[in-house]
């Protein structure tokens, strides 16, 4: 006789996933098969009469984060109600991720904020916040915003990320080396010993899994972590889908009037209207260049 429940996927390592029932009971448990590929926040269906408990059915997902490189595709997580990314000036972050990890966002329409963080460090902040600039608009238009912050020393930034944590599920993202882990742990007190509890569990060793880890805040709050990261492969996406991490050529267009051909890709097509407003300063050259080399790495 199977025993089916519902459950939250926390995480997975091979194909062993640590899931949580509503009551807050854990199972590790496995899936099988080549159709069943969870991921993070997941919403599954268990059977608990198999031990391991078998994950044998998973929720249709409201939205996902996913990378994918030439070959390889990662899902981070699902049913993401916010996002924060974070970047610093110490070590400069890459703004080509970041471009990129808007444009995930943006993709799955979902909401949230990039952190500044290490904003004791004055130059390297300065510097970071003329990289900034150039996103300025994308992200007001992506009705996001800039929040500085800061995990070294005593910040208000950190009550005021915790208050943004209530109610919802937020999925946390950056390269490595941002100050994510110690963001994390400034603003959940004890968040390491929650995820060392989850790799324990999926036995991976000194590795962190290399997808999301879910961490129930309250009943109503939860946070996923995911590994940092050097790359942000977008290959999965089609170029009218890159187009909407790049809000401000809609606007361009909107106020300057449309490139002459309706699939300009802003590249060297006559009378084009974007690279035309980069030329004159109306719109981020820099986010021009960044455009050219995503849509040139597909
Ligand atoms: N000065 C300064 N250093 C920080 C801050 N946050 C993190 N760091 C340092 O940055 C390095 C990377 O931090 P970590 O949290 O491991 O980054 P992660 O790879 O994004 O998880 C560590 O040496 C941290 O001590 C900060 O706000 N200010
Ligand atoms: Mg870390
Ligand atoms: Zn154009």
């Amino acid at each position: 006789m199977s025993e089916k429940i519902r459950a939250r996927l926390l995480s997975h390592h091979g194909r062993q996933a640590w899931a949580e029932t509503a009551d807050g009971t854990k199972h590790l448990c496995v899936y099988k098969g080549r159709d069943l590929q969870p991921t993070a926040n997941d919403e599954v269906v268990l059977d608990i009469s198999a031990q391991p408990a078998v994950i044998t059915e998973i929720a249709p997902r409201r939205n996902q984060l996913l990378r994918s490189e030439s070959h390889r595709s990662k899902t981070l997580a699902a049913n993401i109600d916010f996002a924060m990314i974070v970047v610093a000036g110490a070590p400069p972050f890459s703004d080509e991720l970041l471009a990129r990890m808007l444009c995930a966002c943006a993709v799955e329409n979902i909401p949230g904020i990039v952190l500044l963080n290490k904003t004791d460090l004055a130059d390297a902040t300065a510097q970071a916040r003329m990289q900034l600039a150039h996103f300025d608009r994308c992200i007001r238009l992506m009705g996001w915003q800039v929040l500085d912050a800061c995990a070294r020393v005593e910040h208000a930034s950190i009550g005021k990320l915790r208050t943004q944590l209530e109610d919802k599920t937020t999925l946390i993202m950056g390269q490595s080396g941002m100050g994510k882990s110690s963001l994390l742990n400034a603003m959940v007190p004890g968040f390491n010993a929650v995820t060392r509890e989850i790799s324990e569990a999926l036995q991976t060793g000194k590795h962190t899994t290399t997808a999301g880890q879910v961490v129930g805040l309250s009943p109503s709050a939860r946070l996923i972590d995911t590994p940092g990261f050097q790359l942000f492969g977008l290959h999965h996406l089609s170029e009218s889908q890159l187009a909407l991490g790049f809000p401000e050529w809609r606007e361009v267009h909107d106020t300057l009037g449309r490139c002459r051909y309706a699939n300009c890709r802003h590249l060297n097509e006559p009378d084009c209207t974007i690279r035309a407003a980069a030329e004159s300063g109306r719109v981020s050259d820099r986010r021009l260049r960044l455009w050219q080399s995503l849509i040139a790495a597909r």
